[in-house]
């Protein structure tokens, strides 16, 4: 900060629950991928039953450092490896059990796909997280109190031997049919109850302080409601979960959060770029198109959720060419677009700076500098900013940011445009949060005029972006 930025005026005080350090970081990752990768993908199944024979898992050339070094191409952030999906089977060689990789052909038995793709990850700096499904369709002992020192026994190795973990995934899906040890049966558990859900993340806790847990309702990420790649059009990173536990909550009300919500509870998008979780070779033809994988950013980055996007290994262990392509596609999109903020060098000023302090000036939001905000007095509740742009540019969407460590507050907002005296509306918003693009049909415009039409509390925002998809 120069001396002319130096807050004469006390910065607002936080309006709600705002972000952990641990979130805040979490926040910072934007968009990672999910590799969904057992026995299922040799069996063609979702859901592998639990009875697979390890002898199943055998990829013909399995290549963490590929399949990290596409990932990373690609801009994505981290990597959550299924490690254990409701079939039970490990793709690590636990202790705990003879279900895994030390029974497979692979790397002779001693194979380990955990250590594999953690070390690509750690080498080539992504970040790395684990997905250890509390469903075993394999177990003997599931639902019964012992298959929990079980489940725990196994959070422990992952979380104590394969390095710093940013994400621990707790999968909602309860109970049912399966192997169980060879009883064939169907098992229900009480979601509510049987997991113990404090004392598995009391023990995240203390092993990997900084990782994130996520699960329909956190405690640090919760679920955004769908598949489908949706993040809610509003979307509070607060939330309420008095009534709820993993696997019981309303997915509607997951997709919106609650604007009065207790709890900074941000939503993570889960979401395939084919139609299944696991590969499957039929689906070869139904990859998401690389118009489909922008319009899912905009729907889930651009609405300020984190996108977790599935990229499912096949059969040889890689990540297929056609997935390849695709994600290189929307890479190459998102470059074209965001490589230039049209904003900057524009003159901006507010109709309502905090104690007329300069330190809180608008211009902030063009300034490149994520710490200083534009921020409004205490009690204001509609501001507006006007930017004057160093001379016309066709834009077709705006990028907003709420300096969130002080609360989440906006909850409507409006872009116009000036043409010959003339105000028009480019585009409407509800919720900004952590982040907010929307789009709109291209104008040519050197006036424009961000209003914040309705807040919980004084808005303060960090960032007023303006771009042209294609560059
Ligand atoms: C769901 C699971 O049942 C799916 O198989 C998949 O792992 C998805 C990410 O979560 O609940």
């Amino acid at each position: 900060m120069d001396q002319a930025s130096q807050p004469t005026v006390p910065p607002p005080a936080p309006c709600g629950p705002v972000p952990s350090p641990r979130q805040w970081a979490w926040h910072q990752m934007g968009v990672y991928g999910f590799v969904h990768f057992t026995v299922n993908t040799f069996t063609d199944r979702e859901w592998g039953f639990g009875d697979e024979s390890p002898a199943l898992f055998d990829p013909s050339a399995f290549d963490a450092g590929a399949l990290v070094g596409t990932a990373r191409a690609a801009g994505l952030r981290g990597l959550i490896l299924t490690c254990k999906h409701h079939d039970g089977f490990c793709l690590w060689p636990s202790r705990y059990t003879e279900h895994s990789v030390k029974h497979s052909p692979w790397r002779g038995g001693r194979g380990d796909v955990v250590r594999e793709l953690s070390t690509a990850c750690a080498e080539q700096g992504l970040r790395f997280g684990v997905y250890l499904s509390p469903w075993d369709r394999n177990h003997a002992d599931y639902g019964r109190p012992a298959y929990l020192e079980y489940y725990r026994s196994q959070l422990r190795e992952l979380l104590t031997e394969y390095g710093p973990i940013f994400e621990v995934w707790f999968d909602g899906a309860r109970g049912g049919d399966g192997y169980y040890g060879g009883s064939r049966e169907a098992r229900q558990i009480d979601p509510a109850t049987y997991y113990d859900w404090q004392n598995t993340w009391a023990m995240v806790r203390e092993l990997q302080p900084e990782a994130v847990m996520f699960s329909d309702i956190g405690p640090d990420v919760r679920w955004c409601g769908n598949e489908r790649g949706l993040a809610g059009e509003t979307n509070w990173c607060t939330l309420n979960t008095d009534a709820w536990c993993p696997g019981k909550a309303v997915p509607e009300q997951l997709n919106t959060g609650h604007e009065d919500g207790a709890h900074w509870l941000p939503a993570e998008v889960d979401v395939s770029i084919r139609p299944g979780w696991f590969y499957h070779a039929a689906e070869d033809e139904r990859v998401r198109s690389v118009e489909n994988l922008v319009d899912i950013y905009y729907h889930s980055i651009g609405r300020g959720a984190n996108l977790l996007l599935n990229l499912p290994p096949d059969r040889r262990g890689r990540i297929h060419e056609i997935d390849a392509e695709r994600l290189d596609g929307l890479r190459r999109a998102l470059t074209a677009t965001f490589s230039k903020d049209l904003a900057r060098g524009a003159t901006l000023s507010a109709d309502q700076v905090r104690g007329n302090d300069p330190a809180y000036a608008a211009a902030h939001l063009v300034g490149g500098d994520d710490q200083a905000c534009w921020a409004c007095d205490d009690g204001v509740t509609a501001a507006a900013v006007t930017l004057e742009l160093p001379q016309a540019r066709r834009i077709d969407q705006v990028l907003l940011q709420e300096a969130v460590p002080l609360g989440q507050r906006v909850r409507s907002w409006s872009l116009e445009a000036e043409a010959g005296g003339v105000w028009s509306t480019l585009c409407m918003g509800t919720t900004i949060g952590v982040r907010r693009l929307q789009r709109f049909p291209a104008v040519t415009a050197q006036r424009l005029r961000l209003r914040i039409l309705d807040a919980k509390a004084g808005p303060v925002l960090s960032r007023l972006g303006l771009f042209l998809s294609g560059g």
